[in-house]
């Protein structure tokens, strides 16, 4: 089954819109198979936006995603990966459309409140630099019936 990587930001952890967030997937009918709240080393930064090292936003990307805990999840479900990042909205906030995460709560590009991994092999990618195996939890929602035919 597919899944994707999701993590709820440190600006959206400290402005309490953990439950908002998660709650969007969950309505939405996506299967959380991962969740945990830490603090980002430096090294885990680096390497998760290592695609971005040559940009001149890198170095304060970086200092953000470590400044403060941050949320990792990983979701699960047909079509999920581009999926989470129609709900979640397009990288910069004040352009996003309204009724996604970024554009119904945010103005910055550097404060975007979320990460969503962009296609199927970055997500695994990503599941596996975040995650040990033994922090997923496979498991069959009572829902799938009244979800899917
Ligand atoms: P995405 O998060 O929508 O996939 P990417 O282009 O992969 O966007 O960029 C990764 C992250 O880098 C963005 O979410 C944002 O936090 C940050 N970022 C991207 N472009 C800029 C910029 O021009 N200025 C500041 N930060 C940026
Ligand atoms: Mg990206």
């Amino acid at each position: 089954m597919e899944r994707t990587f999701l993590a709820i930001k440190p600006d959206g952890v400290q402005r309490n819109l953990v439950g908002e967030i998660i709650r969007r997937f969950e309505s939405k009918g996506f299967t959380l198979v991962g969740l945990k709240m830490m603090k980002v080393s430096r090294e885990l930064a680096e390497q998760h936006y290592d695609v971005h090292k040559e940009r001149p936003f890198f170095p304060g990307l970086v200092e953000f995603i470590i400044s403060s805990p941050v949320v990792a999840m990983v979701w699960e479900g047909e079509g999920v990966v581009a999926a989470a990042r129609k709900i979640i909205g397009s990288t910069n906030p004040l352009t996003a459309e309204p009724g996604t995460i970024r554009g119904d709560f945010g103005i910055n590009v550097g404060r975007n409140l979320i990460h969503g991994s962009d296609a199927q092999e970055t997500a695994q990618r990503e599941i596996k630099l975040w995650f040990k195996d033994d922090e997923l939890v496979s498991w069959e929602p009572n829902l799938t019936p009244w979800l899917r035919e």
